[in-house]
């Protein structure tokens, strides 16, 4: 691959890297057990691989929480491990990129340690301090992410400091430049050891009004209840801790560096309004954004989700397509398993990246997690049982065995989520006709259709339920509706994602990638 923008080419998974594979038996997914299974991945078609964080952490937020940016966590195996993996990842033909956390660094990062130490260390700066309002009355009136004030008071210095999540992470100063210069030299180190980019956590987090003014509260009809967040952050409309004009100087510096390595930089920026998201991807932003609104469709973005695929991708040929995560209730819980490989089907002609979340393969729902087991720090702070993480994060089911061959171990690090037999890789790479199968055929193909992605689509107008475009001479149409439903013309049937042979009507729930049949042209009169 040579192509300057080899992402747009590519279908990206990403690596719950707590949960993927464990080599050595302590019960946490690690880089050696993502090793042996590049050849699973590598056959299912996967050309990019997004690690979620590896770095050194006191796992507060499972690696979100970062006390070495330039070191592997033991947990996760070592920097010659992570070596190995980059390599044999490139020889296959695939890339590597990691989250760049720097919203936050973890409370036991040296930075933070010093920062805390006196006033005039030389590093208080690299966190936001401030004296309280009054006696036990914080600075402002912002509430972090996952529940409560987002300041917490430090005794020993007198003052309070922000974090937009828990007070495990403490928020960095983005208005310090000597911040961006460490984030800037921490991006070179790795990118020059081969990692092939970054999804930048909470890309539209980092700077804040540089006043810190008090968030103004939204009046109750406009208060959106979206998950992801304790519902106190959804009560202020977050005009100064978050969404920053200095956001923009930012994203433009890191997509000059990433653009000396040939590197890909994916924003994870939390936006429903396609047009708002759209308006991130100037020339020179970040290179592309997650749009999470297949991620929450049915919960708030206030549409279909075909209607939302069409609007994101008109207002963008550069979006990363998701339609779950680490963070998120399943694909399959959300929408069934055949509908979700159906809106696979549609992002993978789009332009844009689409990804793959582990386990979206095989069409799993949420995993179990008793209360009582549960690791997410926002289930535990916010007490948000419909929104816990944790039902995303079980462990990858690879064998039909107890411990599903994802550990030697009896216990993971969180419970392994009641899998059937029937949820397992190896169940269903016998069956040619599992949802596993289905999507190895769907990646496979896209590689043999140029015309896919790479040519704007024109969308089409269509039986109802029936949602189609066209890109050159190939067609992509899924049937959303209650009744099987069919596109007029002579077509070449690509793929199906029900694994049939003919073209035809189209089932509810299947989608289909057509080749428009060349008519023989009219003998000369
Ligand atoms: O998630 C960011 C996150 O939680 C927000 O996007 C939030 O959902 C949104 O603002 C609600 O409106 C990232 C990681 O993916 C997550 O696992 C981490 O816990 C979090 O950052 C903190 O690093």
């Amino acid at each position: 691959m040579t192509r300057q923008d080899w992402w747009a080419d590519a279908v990206g998974y990403e690596v719950y890297l707590p949960s993927f594979c464990d080599s050595d038996g302590d019960g946490w997914g690690d880089l050696p057990g993502v090793l042996s299974k590049l050849d699973y991945l590598h056959w299912l078609g996967v050309d990019l691989l997004w690690l979620t964080p590896f770095y050194r952490s006191p796992m507060h937020d499972h690696g979100y929480d970062i006390s070495d940016y330039r070191d592997v966590d033991p947990r996760f195996g070592t920097l010659a491990d992570l070596d190995r993996l980059i390599d044999e990842a490139h020889e296959l033909g695939m890339r590597v990129i990691s989250d760049l956390v720097v919203n936050h660094s973890s409370n036991e990062h040296p930075w933070f340690l010093m920062s805390r130490s006196s006033k005039d260390n030389p590093y208080r700066d690299h966190y936001l301090w401030r004296p309280g309002r009054g006696p036990g009355q914080p600075p402002n009136n912002w509430v972090a992410t996952f529940g409560g004030p987002a300041w917490t008071y430090d005794e020993h210095t007198d003052e309070w400091y922000a974090h937009l999540f828990t007070p495990e992470q403490p928020d960095l100063d983005w208005g310090n430049p000597k911040v961006a210069d460490e984030v800037e030299s921490i991006m070179r180190f790795w990118l020059d050891r081969g990692l092939d980019g970054f999804r930048v956590d909470t890309a539209h987090y980092l700077a804040k009004h540089p006043d810190l003014p008090d968030n103004p509260r939204l009046p109750a009809d406009r208060v959106r209840l979206i998950g992801g967040a304790v519902a106190d952050w959804y009560h202020y409309d977050h005009q100064h801790d978050i969404g920053q004009p200095a956001l923009h100087d930012i994203h433009r510096r890191w997509r000059m560096i990433a653009d000396d390595h040939g590197a890909f930089l994916v924003g994870e920026t939390h936006m429903l309004d396609p047009g708002a998201l759209a308006g991130y991807l100037g020339r020179d932003g970040l290179h592309s954004y997650f749009y999470f609104g297949l991620i929450q469709a049915e919960v708030d973005a206030g549409g279909t989700e075909a209607d939302l695929l069409r609007a994101a991708a008109t207002a963008s040929p550069a979006l990363s397509w998701a339609q779950s995560s680490h963070d998120w209730s399943r694909a399959a819980t959300r929408y069934g398993a055949a509908r979700s490989l159906a809106l696979t089907t549609l992002t993978i002609g789009l332009p844009g990246t689409p990804f793959l979340y582990q386990g979206d393969e095989l069409g799993l729902v949420n995993g179990v997690v008793p209360a009582d087991q549960a690791q997410d720090p926002l289930a535990k702070r916010g007490g948000n049982h419909e929104h816990n993480r944790d039902a995303s994060r079980t462990p990858m089911p690879w064998r039909a065995e107890e411990n599903l061959g994802f550990t030697s171990a009896d216990k993971a690090w969180l419970p392994f989520g009641d899998r059937t037999p029937a949820d397992t890789v190896e169940v269903q790479q016998q069956d040619p006709h599992s949802i596993l199968n289905a999507h190895r055929r769907l990646l496979h193909v896209r590689r043999e259709l140029p015309d896919l992605r790479r040519t704007e689509p024109t969308w089409l107008d269509t039986a109802p339920g029936l949602v189609a475009y066209q890109c050159g001479n190939t067609v992509v149409a899924a049937n959303f509706g209650t009744a099987p439903a069919e596109l007029d013309g002579d077509w070449l049937l690509r793929y199906s994602t029900v694994d049939r042979t003919e073209p035809g009507p189209l089932a509810p729930d299947e989608a289909v990638i057509l080749e428009r049949v060349a008519r023989p042209s009219p003998p000369a009169s």
